[in-house]
């Protein structure tokens, strides 16, 4: 009888085992991974789901088990044996889910520390004076519209092909392609290039979030943080604000585009053509037309209320139909 109850706890201990691989292998819960950064932490998302699977598993199994194998019989109006539990047991379910715990946390680290290598990870803190300063340096230096696509080389590991300055603002976010001047509603960034991210805000905290990347990082006044990656699927691709930033915060997202090399090229250049055969587009011609008139646009597209930006103080916003 022994003998057939260890049998028995051995085959639900292999089966337990063998569903909690193949449900953390199948679990579909991510979106798509279109960046280098993305398997790192699938890998670790899947064990944590195969651990928690396991877990669950023998829990939820302990409880209907019990239910059904010491429930009340008919006429059965005694006590239970008497129990002054049980050391062991004790150790075990303390000992497991701290070495759990331990190995989850350093496991979290290696991720984090392998996502953010080649990126100054905190950023770096600077003065109003220095912010307002770096602001002004996003304008294109020249007025005649000279500007000339960014040159995407293929670079060595750790060094960005590409770089772009992102900015937040309630509700959207401004991409600025520092080498031609081009600034966009929309990111554009080449398939399978290094790029690099420095990021802002205008007002208040925002996240920049792409769950297709598994990359989120804060976006703060008045100091610069990073992301860095290689995009590795073409696509288009949500970015999510991920931080609670004002009343129309659930609306704040932008469009992200890998393309190819190609038509990363043709990207840039459409929107210099457009640029030079229209003097007002405003995205493409930060000198002439202020930030604030930009956003303007972005609230209109989103249905956001234009006296929103009685807020938006420190663009000096001069509200129109
Ligand atoms: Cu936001």
């Amino acid at each position: 009888m022994s003998a057939l109850n260890n049998i028995i706890l051995v085959a639900v201990g292999i089966l337990l085992t063998v569903a909690s691989i193949w449900y953390g292998q199948n679990h579909h819960l991510l979106p798509a991974s279109a960046a280098d950064s993305a398997p790192l932490f699938d890998s670790l998302f899947n064990s944590t789901i195969t651990v928690a699977t396991g877990i669950f598993l023998i829990v939820q199994g302990v409880l209907i088990y019990s239910a059904i194998r010491y429930r009340k019989r008919r006429g059965d109006e005694g006590d239970g044996a008497p129990d002054h539990g049980n050391v062991l047991l004790e150790i075990v379910w303390t000992a497991v889910p701290a070495i759990i715990i331990l190995w989850l946390g350093v496991a979290s680290l290696d991720v984090y520390q392998a996502i953010n290598s080649g990126v100054d990870a905190g950023g770096h803190a600077h003065s109003g004076m220095a912010m307002a300063m770096e602001e002004s340096s996003y304008e294109a230096k020249d007025p005649s519209y000279a500007y000339t696509p960014v040159v995407v080389s293929g670079g060595e590991v750790g060094q960005p092909d590409l770089v772009v300055q992102v900015q937040g603002m309630q509700y959207a976010w401004v991409f600025t392609y520092p080498e031609s001047g081009l600034v966009a509603s929309e990111l554009h960034l080449p398939l399978n290039k290094r790029v690099r991210l420095d990021m802002t805000a205008l007002d208040v905290n925002h996240a920049f979030w792409v769950p297709q990347f598994r990359l989120k990082q804060d976006v703060i006044p008045g100091r610069e943080t990073h992301l860095e990656f290689v995009p590795s699927k073409l696509g288009e691709y949500p970015i999510v604000c991920a931080e609670l930033c004002g009343p129309y915060h659930g609306v704040m997202g932008g469009q992200l585009f890998v393309d190819t090399p190609e038509a990363f090229a043709s990207w840039q250049e459409e929107q210099i053509l457009a640029a030079r055969s229209d003097g007002s587009t405003l995205a493409l011609a930060p000198e002439v037309q202020p930030e604030s008139a930009f956003a303007k646009a972005q609230h209109h597209r989103l249905g956001i209320p234009e006296d929103i930006h009685v807020l938006h103080r420190q663009f000096g916003s001069q509200s129109s139909g």
